[in-house]
């Protein structure tokens, strides 16, 4: 078969750019390893910077969102047993909104539906072929039968496990792991805040998300080599409440739906394009999720891919030439802005010198109170936490 567009992977960067090529009647197929059900299942991000909301609600998917998602104006940092507030709406006149990624994932599927896009799952051994000519093609198994898709460009949005990335000769990584995890929960129990909090205390990282006024969603700091299984609900709870606690202030408890540890790392590929193969979302770049931007830099790379594909086939290859050079520059800022919000939330406890993890401990404190307590600080934050510019 042929197409324009082959997409491989149907997370959120892969069916979000299937909406953008369908709006200009640029064809597509989208490719994707695993089943409907397993992806509409995945818990994962839950901020939309507000140029995520505005490129959604440009593309006309966003009736779902203006529906459920919350908008929020600020978070708290809290540290020392004290909760400060950022004011994103007073300090730079931005938003974000809370919004699950698996909502996201739900609502552009049905999308997909409704317009009859070709979006085929439990797709097995997916490889591009001769990207670097003229006349790219892919292959896979699908249903048992051997699939060829001759198209004009390969599109690798399958995440940082997915087989885009290592198809370019040469690539290289630059990465770095930290030696802490997250441990996310989900609970049947309205929010006890308004905002997100982010936590430093002593026994680690804590934070408080959500998911909707009925549902919360929070996390904790555990060592990168934990089991889940050494977290029964009442250890979850009790370090939530030690790490969250505040005077006069009560976190609710309820029912745990789903647990899980994820590792955090820091992964930025040294290019995005070879030839008319182009890296987009998690398949060219990882950040620890404390900044809250793997799912928008996704975002913002297709938005920017997607442009760039419309003007080619409009006769303008400058955009798609320029595409990978661009996203990496925003990426990198958002790299910066990930480590800095990690590192200052979360303890530190490699190094066997006591003295030495006392004073790491009290210079994050130190630039705790700098950044809440300075206008500039906070704005610089703001800024960068509601979203650079796509
Ligand atoms: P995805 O979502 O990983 O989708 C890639 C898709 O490609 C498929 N695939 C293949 N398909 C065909 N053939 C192959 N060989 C394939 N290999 C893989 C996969 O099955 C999958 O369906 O990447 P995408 O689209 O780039 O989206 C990126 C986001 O999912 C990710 O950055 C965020 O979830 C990260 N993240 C967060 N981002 C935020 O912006 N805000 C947050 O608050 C936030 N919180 C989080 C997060 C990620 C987390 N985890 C679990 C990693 C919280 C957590 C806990
Ligand atoms: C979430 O709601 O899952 C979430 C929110 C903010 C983050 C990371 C995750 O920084």
């Amino acid at each position: 078969m042929r197409t324009q567009v082959a997409i491989i992977g149907a997370g959120p960067a892969g069916l979000l750019l299937g909406h953008i090529l369908h709006r200009v009647g640029i064809q597509f197929v989208i490719l994707e390893q695993k089943s409907r059900e397993y992806i509409l299942g995945r818990i994962r991000a839950g901020v939309l910077e507000q140029g995520s909301v505005d490129i959604l609600h440009e593309l006309g998917l966003d009736s779902d969102l203006a529906e459920r998602g919350l908008t929020h104006h600020g978070i708290y940092l809290q540290y020392e047993g004290q909760r400060h507030h950022i004011d994103f709406l007073d300090l730079v006149g931005r938003t974000v909104t809370i919004y699950g990624q698996q909502a996201l994932v739900k609502h552009l599927l049905a999308e997909h539906d409704r317009i009859g896009s070709d979006v085929r799952f439990e797709v097995d051994d997916v490889q591009p072929h001769e990207v670097e000519g003229d006349a790219p093609f892919v292959t896979a198994v699908h249903d048992g039968e051997e699939l060829r898709i001759d198209c004009d460009f390969v599109i690798g949005s399958d995440g940082y496990h997915g087989v885009c990335r290592p198809a370019i000769p040469g690539i290289r990584a630059l990465e770095r792991s930290y030696p802490y995890a997250w441990l996310g929960i989900l609970s049947h129990v309205p929010p006890s805040t308004d905002d997100l909090i982010y936590a430093l205390h002593p026994s680690g990282f804590a934070m408080h998300s959500m998911r909707s006024l009925e549902v919360s969603r929070l996390y904790l700091q555990v060592d990168p080599d934990e089991s889940i299984d050494d977290w029964p609900d009442d250890r979850i709870w009790e370090q939530l409440q030690l790490r969250l606690g505040t005077p006069g202030w009560t976190l609710h408890e309820g029912a745990i739906s789903e647990k899980s540890i994820t590792p955090m790392r820091s992964f930025v590929a040294s290019t995005l394009e070879h030839g008319r193969l182009f890296l987009a979302g998690d398949a060219g770049h990882i950040v620890p999720p404390t900044g809250a931007k793997g799912l928008n830099s996704a975002i913002a790379d297709v938005a920017l891919l997607g442009r760039s594909l419309v003007a080619r086939y409009g006769g303008d290859e400058g955009p798609l030439k320029s595409y990978s050079r661009s996203a990496l520059a925003r990426q990198w800022k958002v790299q910066q802005f990930s480590q800095w919000m990690t590192e200052m939330l979360h303890v530190h406890r490699e190094s066997p010198d006591e003295a030495t993890r006392a004073f790491r401990y009290r210079t994050q404190v130190g630039q705790l109170e700098y950044t809440t307590g300075s206008r500039h600080a906070q704005a610089a934050l703001a800024e960068q936490y509601a979203g650079l510019p796509f």
